[in-house]
Order: C-alpha cells, then sequence, then structure tokens
C-alpha cells in the first residue's frame, strides 16, 4: 500500500521538524573569517547550553595544533578557548558538544590567517 508508505514517511518528518536540536548560534572568528591577526581564542555560542566535548584545530595539512582545551562536565552557552600564536595558513576548528536533550551535536569552522605586513 503505498499511500500508507506515504503517510507514515510524511508524519515521521513532521515529527523530527519538531525536534530542535541545539546548535551553534556564533562563533568568533566566524566560518569562512580572513583574518590579519591570530585570534587569541575561539569562542562558540551555542542557542542551548551545551557540555563542550572536544575541540581541535587542524592546519591546512591536516596537522592538529596543541590546544588548552579540557573537557568540562558544566554545561554552558558560550565556550571560550584559548588559541597559541598562529602561522599564516588555513585552519579549521572541529567541535564536538552534548546538547542539553542528550543529542551530540557537531560543526566545523573554517577560517584563514594571512598577517599583513609578514
Ligand atoms: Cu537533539
Amino acid at each position: 500500500m503505498k499511500l500508507k508508505l506515504i503517510l507514515m514517511l510524511a508524519s515521521l518528518l513532521l515529527a523530527s521538524a519538531g525536534l530542535a536540536h541545539t546548535g551553534l548560534a556564533h562563533s568568533t572568528p566566524e566560518n569562512g573569517a580572513q583574518l590579519q591577526q591570530s585570534p587569541a581564542s575561539i569562542e562558540l555560542e551555542f542557542t542551548a547550553a551545551v557540555m563542550l566535548a572536544s575541540l581541535q584545530l587542524e592546519d591546512a595539512d591536516g596537522n592538529h595544533l596543541e590546544l588548552q582545551f579540557k573537557p568540562r562536565p558544566a554545561a554552558n552557552e558560550m565556550h571560550r578557548v584559548d588559541l597559541p600564536p598562529l602561522a599564516d595558513g588555513s585552519y579549521q576548528v572541529i567541535w564536538k558538544a552534548l546538547g542539553a536533550d542528550g543529542h551530540a551535536v557537531e560543526g566545523t569552522i573554517g577560517f584563514s590567517l594571512a598577517a599583513t605586513g609578514s
């Protein structure tokens, strides 16, 4: 019965649309930012309090840079992690967080750095 299947799929879609997962509201640097100064920190602001489970900084060659990040059990809307001075190049920030609804969310923020006069 095709109609039954369509109705079932439609109700599944409606049900999942009603669940709002916690997401990233804003980041500094922003995704796609082209910076002229090495950012002192990365700031992630979420739509609701989350536990930041992991944060990695990767350069264009795929190397992971050492960060002073340790996961903390406290949930916050805003997470800030200090960055070391960065060389010119492009970077990816890969974050994973656990939302209040128990769902894991993750994302990537890319930015590039080209310091003037260097
Ligand atoms: Cu969720």
